[in-house]
């Protein structure tokens, strides 16, 4: 784990940068994508850096499964309980900011 400067999810959870904010708790923060890829879709992150979803999981697991409480509570209020949970993780899978966040996806049914 190591804290960047540069990273734009601390800066964001810093509130240096400006955020739709979904929910917050001590450990988590989470808020709405700028780029919605559904009906609902939020990107939820830990405060503390961690680069990607696997050191999450071997450092703080326990934060890991919290995450996934949050990401279930925003579907419950916003559609039934159902949506999808995705962390890139690696630039040739997608990432493009290395503080991990899961996205969440819901509000609406979704593609296969
Ligand atoms: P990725 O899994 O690292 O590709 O996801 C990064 C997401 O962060 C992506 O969906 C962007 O639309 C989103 N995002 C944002 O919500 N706010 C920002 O200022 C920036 C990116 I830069």
């Amino acid at each position: 784990m190591s804290a960047s400067d540069d990273c734009l999810f601390c800066k964001i959870i810093a509130g240096q940068i400006p955020s739709s904010k979904v929910y917050e708790d001590e450990t988590t923060y989470a808020f709405k994508d700028i780029n919605p890829k559904a009906k609902v879709h939020v990107l939820i992150v830990p405060k503390k850096h961690y680069a990607n979803v696997a050191e999450l999981a071997a450092e703080d697991p326990a934060e890991l499964a919290h995450i996934v409480s949050v990401a279930q509570n925003i579907a419950d209020e916003s559609f039934h309980g159902a949506y999808r949970l995705v962390f890139n993780t690696g630039l040739d899978a997608g990432q493009t900011v290395f503080h991990v966040h899961a996205h969440v996806l819901t509000g609406e049914k979704l593609d296969e």
